[in-house]
């Protein structure tokens, strides 16, 4: 049985029948040469047609060094795109998702690069999106509870309250809404206006989540268990959280004038 919740209709898209497709699963990493290859020995390792690309900002710790080390273990199934310096993760991810449209993905999953979302919940975050159930699935840290490990307080109040925050202003009808580990069907990378979205930290994920929503694409939270990172930096800040903020009330206001 599958715990999760679907928002919207639970009836299958029209063009959505369970089709065996192919998975890109896009880790952007930033200084993560003490946890890639840990992530990518798991991540390679999954069951079926699933392809890894990284999206390297000249991390000035060698991550980039590491994965093309790895590439030779995986001939053509590991992917690597080298950016000259720290441009942000929204960006990071547009790059990606382009790369997954032209490259004919069906499945496209975000992850983080610390190990803070665990690859072995991959298959139960693609397993609605390739069943036609939903078109976005969304690796939740607070439905049927709070997980979240080695988290101080303060962070999950942060967290939790940009919940609070995102959902009054824009009704977006997610727990979760700034989670980072989640499964797009290809269809919906192609419906959203990508040169539109600009949010780079927090905020980025808040605006694919909600732009799929008003664009009447069916979200579904499928609880994850989420782990702080043990290796590496934090790049939060609270730039981070002031962009995050003001976009919310953007992305509300850009909709009632129809400019979304
Ligand atoms: N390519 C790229 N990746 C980034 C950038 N900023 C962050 N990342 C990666 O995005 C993922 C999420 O960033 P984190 O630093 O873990 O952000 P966080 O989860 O909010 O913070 P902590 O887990 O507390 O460190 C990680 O894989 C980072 O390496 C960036 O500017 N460019
Ligand atoms: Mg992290």
């Amino acid at each position: 049985m599958t715990r999760s919740r679907t928002i919207n209709s639970p009836d299958p898209h029209p063009d959505a029948a369970p089709t065996p497709g192919r998975t890109l699963v896009i880790i952007p990493t930033y200084d993560e040469a003490d946890n890639i290859l840990a992530v990518l020995e798991q991540v390679m390792g999954l069951p079926g047609d699933l392809n890894a690309l990284i999206i390297d900002d000249g991390s000035p710790d060698g991550t980039a060094d590491r994965v093309r080390e790895e590439q030779a273990r995986h001939p053509g199934r590991l992917h690597l795109i080298e950016r000259a310096g720290k441009l942000g993760l929204g960006t990071a991810y547009i790059r990606g998702f382009r790369y997954a449209i032209e490259h004919g993905y069906d499945y496209v999953c975000e992850m983080d690069a610390d190990l803070s979302h665990n690859p072995a919940d991959l298959p139960r975050l693609i397993e609605p999106v390739a069943a036609g159930t939903a078109d976005l699935a969304v690796g939740s840290r607070y439905i049927e509870g709070v997980r979240v490990m080695n988290w101080p307080l303060s962070r999950l109040v942060l967290s939790y309250g940009a919940g609070v925050y995102t959902r009054a202003i824009t009704r977006l009808p997610i727990q979760d809404v700034t989670a980072g580990f989640k499964c797009f069907h290809r269809r919906v990378l192609e419906a959203l206006d990508l040169d539109r979205v600009k949010s780079n930290g927090y905020s980025f994920q808040i605006e694919m989540t909600y732009r799929a929503w008003r664009r009447g694409f069916r979200i579904q939270e499928v609880p994850i268990v989420f782990t702080e990172r043990t290796e590496g930096q934090s790049k939060m800040s609270k730039a981070i959280v002031r962009e995050a903020a003001r976009k919310v009330w953007e992305l509300r206001l850009r909709d009632l004038l129809r400019r979304l």
